[in-house]
């Protein structure tokens, strides 16, 4: 097991993924792995582990719940070696994430059919620098991408997905400030219809103060899509910032009441020391974790993957072995 794990190639993302998580595997999962050393499996133990899943931001009931699995294993089948148990709870870990995982669908992107993205999620939480992430992630297929900068409300954010427009040579179509994001749709779905664009990233606002409008541009954004092709959005992608916490999760259950959510990304891993959401977010969202972000470049992204996560939280680049 171990030596698999330490001859075993790693493909870029998985080296992206371990250093975005180097601040959280240096906290609390070291603490975390450092409790399996110990002689015996005793209560304290167990209680150590919770509070250390707590503050790793795996929230309250997802603690717990590993926990007590993980009681019900070692007692079931009479495991002695704390060492073993640490594999019991990496696989309970991974399971769980594969629990979310498993509910992603193959999207497949057709000749001439603009693949359609809204990108959606509270303001900050790294929006606009995840679409340009993205167009690096499909450039990198050979396919031609355009964005469109739906979040009218800040001038700002129009320059903002202007400038990663240059910087990744697409096109931006834009309207003007406080204008209807719908003609800002409808224009880039024409646009990318007529250049025969293979991804289409559309930029949202997201004000959660003002939910019913949310929902009803949302919606609204929704029903220009399909107008021009009837599958859009084929990928609606919320955008968690890992560094707010359990408050992620607060409000992407939010937003998944307005909007049908089809992706999860996780943004800004590499600023936080408590990588444990995602383990929240796919017990309690069950939609598919599909990116997490590991820094402000177009390249900081990786692809999720359960068992790289994990064993990156726990063990990262063959240190703490
Ligand atoms: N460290 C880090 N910063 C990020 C990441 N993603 C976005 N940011 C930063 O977070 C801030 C807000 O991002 P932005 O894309 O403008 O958020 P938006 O308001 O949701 O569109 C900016 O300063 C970004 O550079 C990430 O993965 N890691
Ligand atoms: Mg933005």
């Amino acid at each position: 097991m171990v030596f698999s794990r330490l001859f075993r190639r790693k493909s870029e993302p998985d080296v992206l993924l371990e250093q975005g998580l180097e601040k959280t595997r240096r906290g609390v999962f070291s603490e975390i792995t450092r409790l399996f050393d110990r002689n015996a499996l005793d209560d304290d133990l167990y209680e150590d582990l919770e509070m250390l899943l707590i503050q790793a931001d795996v929230g309250w009931d997802v603690s717990q719940k590993l926990v007590a699995e993980l009681r019900a294993t070692v007692d079931r089948e009479r495991i002695k070696d704390p060492a073993d148990a640490r594999e019991v709870l990496r696989q309970e870990m991974i399971e769980l994430l594969e629990l979310a995982t498993r509910n992603r669908t193959v999207k497949i992107l057709q000749r001439g059919v603009p693949f359609v993205i809204m990108v959606v999620g509270v303001n900050g939480v790294g929006k606009t620098t995840t679409i340009a992430k993205l167009a690096a992630y499909h450039q990198r297929f050979g396919r031609s991408v355009m964005l469109a900068a739906g979040d009218t409300f800040r001038a700002a954010a129009i320059d903002q997905l202007k400038v990663w427009g240059e910087r990744r040579q697409v096109p931006v179509i834009a309207g003007p400030q406080n204008g209807d994001p719908g003609a800002v749709v409808f224009d880039a779905m024409a646009a990318a219809h007529a250049r025969n664009v293979d991804v289409l990233i559309v930029d949202t606002a997201g004000r959660l103060h003002t939910k019913h409008n949310l929902m009803a541009e949302l919606e609204k954004l929704r029903k220009i899509m399909v107008r021009h092709v009837e599958t859009a959005p084929q990928e609606v992608l919320l955008v968690i910032d890992a560094t707010t916490g359990q408050n992620g999760l607060v409000q992407a259950k939010e937003f998944a009441k307005s909007v049908t959510i089809t992706d999860i990304m996780i943004a800004k891993l590499d600023g936080t020391a408590k990588g444990g959401i995602a383990f929240s977010v796919a017990k309690e969202l069950g939609t598919p974790i599909s990116y997490v972000g590991t820094g402000e470049k177009a390249t900081d992204l990786a692809e999720f993957r359960p068992e790289t996560y994990v064993d990156a939280l726990f063990f990262g680049t063959g240190d703490g072995l």
